[in-house]
């Protein structure tokens, strides 16, 4: 059974096999916890970032796609960066924030990693309703974690790390 949790604090800070980041299509750094991200992860996450852009990604990474990389100096070994819809932009599919957490998943899997922590992806800049955040997220995460029990390799571990009281308010309402 894999452990599905919410807790507060920084994510930069986790200790888990891979960290996601809510990341821009162009992959390149930006504000909020993809900023802190890339701040204490050091230069080597950004080079590795300019290498997708160079070879695999030269389109950048689309909303709802997920893609892996190196951690830098971060604790953890991997960063997974997703592309969350950006609601101020119209993009207010929920089927695009699900697939952000899927594909992530996903991705986990085909690295290796078994232990993963979430930010609130979208809840940010990109203009999404926190309880709304929450509800897809732990939707998607259950209804994927469920479809593969059993598959291995598995997952042992999905970590929300929420920034602020109300988030975590709202990711444990969801978790029950
Ligand atoms: N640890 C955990 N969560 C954090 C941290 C942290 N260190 N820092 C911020 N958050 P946002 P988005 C929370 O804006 O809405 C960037 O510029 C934050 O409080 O980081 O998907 C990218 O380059 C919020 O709850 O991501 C994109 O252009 C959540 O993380 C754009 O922002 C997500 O907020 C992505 O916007």
């Amino acid at each position: 059974m894999t452990r599905i949790e919410a807790v507060r604090g920084d994510i930069t800070r986790e200790q888990v096999d891979a960290i996601v980041n809510a990341a821009s299509s162009a992959l390149l750094g930006g504000g909020g916890v993809d900023g802190a991200i890339h701040a204490v992860a050091g230069p080597r996450l950004l080079e590795e970032c300019r290498r997708l852009r160079n070879t695999t990604h030269r389109d950048g990474l689309e909303v709802g796609d997920a893609v892996a990389t190196g951690a830098g100096d971060l604790p953890a070994r991997w960063v997974i960066h997703t592309v969350g819809p950006n609601r101020h932009r119209g993009q207010t599919d929920p089927a695009l924030l699900a697939s952000c957490f899927t594909r992530s998943l996903a991705v986990a899997r085909k690295v290796g990693a078994r232990s993963v922590a979430f930010p609130a992806v979208s809840a940010g800049v990109y203009g999404w309703d926190a309880d709304e955040v929450a509800r897809v997220a732990v939707t998607a995460v259950r209804a994927d974690l469920a479809a593969r029990s059993g598959v291995a390799p598995e997952i042992d571990l999905v970590r929300f790390v929420l920034f602020s009281d109300r988030l975590l308010a709202a990711f444990e309402a969801e978790l029950g």
